[in-house]
């Protein structure tokens, strides 16, 4: 049995965010039936192809465990048949641009008309207010969400991020909501409208930002490093480079090998309880006593130099090596890590947090797999679904359509 057995997802979601919420979803244990336009589906499954004729890895590694049922929308039988499916599922998940779900004559009235416990959970680049009516993707939504103007160094332009918090971190809000619609509907009955803008998500995931900006109004933020510099605050949140987001200094330093190995660093924080031990482990033990160095409020000044002196012994070591080294001494430290290191990770295999996939097209490739782990709802990755794999097998068995009516709809080009 799987936490989510017998919920009924009707995904019309596409590129990235959606098919994120979906995925997850499906791995829970969601009947996601992911509904395509006939001979293109998901734009993604033709973008950034490495094998000539294969799906593309940015497709397949977003919707894993779905079944594909292709439709024309626009078509009449097509849109009977969404009816029916709009009647039999308990959630219809979507990510079309603004307005396009009503177009196709799907407003948020007729769905209710249609099904009262249906839940409609959507992702727009923005909530109401001046941008709602526009496309979004993911880099925007860093941009718009305060990401990018508090990521990069004071003195570069603003930076977005290798992380997909507009598209991916949004996925995840919209589950969230969704499982907690569909634990409300338990009581009331009745399905709502669940609705997660991009905008609000990344700006939720920069809430220390916020909490920053709100700061500079009682002086300047001395844990930042432009303020040991002497670099006068300006009246918004500054980008800090790879100063930790918190109360204990950090930073990002370099290894043994950093000449020739782009990824030969660590995170190494100061923190505070800790101090006595990082002073003896960099070969400063004088720093101890020392009134300039001994008590957080006197560092913040120095990092710059403190760091420095940090890395002098790093670079002394290997990313791992320093990881050895003060993880028994509870000094927090991270190596940075590369994809490849990742992939080849064992642990992450055994947790099945990277799994090795088989597929028809393409043969075996890694994915991510889900990373939230239930221990009485076990998530296996299954391929994602070939361009309308399942149509037939959805049209008979989950809406009960007969074989020659099947067969007619096949011919009439609404599936
Ligand atoms: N049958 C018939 N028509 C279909 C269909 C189907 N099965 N599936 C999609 N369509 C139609 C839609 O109805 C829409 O038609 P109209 O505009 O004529 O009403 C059309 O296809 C295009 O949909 P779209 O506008 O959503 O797609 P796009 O490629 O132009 O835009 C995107 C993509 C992502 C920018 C936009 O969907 C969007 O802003 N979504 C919300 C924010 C979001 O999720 N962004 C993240 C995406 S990942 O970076």
């Amino acid at each position: 049995m799987k936490a989510l057995d017998g919920v009924k997802i009707l995904d019309f979601t596409h590129v990235q965010s959606g098919p994120t919420c979906t995925q997850l979803l499906a791995w829970l244990g969601a009947d996601v039936i992911k509904v395509e336009r006939p001979g293109a589906g998901d734009a993604t499954r033709k973008q950034l192809v490495d094998k000539p004729g294969a799906d593309s890895l940015y497709f397949t590694m977003l919707n894993h465990n779905k079944r594909s049922l292709t439709l024309n929308a626009k078509h009449e039988s097509g849109r009977q048949i969404l009816e029916r499916l709009v009647k039999t599922c308990d959630v219809l998940v979507e990510n079309f641009a603004p307005g396009a779900l009503d177009r196709m004559g799907f407003t948020w009235e007729r769905i209710q008309e249609l099904n009262p416990r249906m839940i409609l959970a959507s992702v727009k680049g923005f909530g109401p207010g001046p941008y709602s009516d526009c496309k979004v993707y993911e880099n925007v939504a860093q941009c718009a969400g305060g990401a990018a103007s508090t990521t990069g160094f004071l003195d570069g332009p603003p930076l977005v991020t290798g992380a997909q918090i507009g598209d991916s971190g949004t996925g995840l809000h919209l589950a969230l909501g969704i499982v907690t619609a569909l634990f409300q509907r338990e009581k009331s009955g009745r399905g709502q409208k669940v609705f997660a803008p991009m905008q609000d998500g990344v700006l939720n995931l920069c809430r220390v930002k916020l909490r920053d900006q709100q700061r500079l109004a009682a002086g300047p933020l001395a844990e930042y490093s432009q303020h040991g510099r002497g670099i006068a605050f300006g009246d918004a949140t500054p980008r800090s480079g790879n100063d930790s987001g918190g109360g204990q200094p950090g930073r990002i330093l370099k290894c043994k090998g950093w000449e020739t190995d782009p990824n030969a660093y660590t995170y190494f924080i100061t923190q505070a309880a800790v101090w006595e031990s990082v002073c003896d482990v960099i070969g400063k033990p004088e720093w101890k006593n020392d009134p300039d160095y001994a008590t957080p409020a006197a560092r913040l000044p120095r990092l710059d130099q403190i760091f420095d002196a940090i890395e002098q012994w790093t670079c002394t070591q290997t990313k791992f090596e320093v990881m050895d080294i003060c993880n028994p001494l509870n000094i927090p430290v991270g190596p940075i890590l590369s994809m490849k290191e990742l992939a080849e990770e064992p642990s992450l295999r055994e947790t099945g947090t990277i799994v090795e996939v088989d597929h028809p097209e393409r043969g075996p490739y890694l994915t991510v797999g889900c990373p939230i782990k239930l221990s009485d709802s076990e998530v296996e990755v299954a391929r994602s679904p070939l361009l309308g794999e399942h149509t037939a097998e959805i049209l008979r068995d989950v809406l009960g359509y007969s074989d020659d009516e099947v067969v007619a709809m096949l011919e009439s080009g609404a599936v």
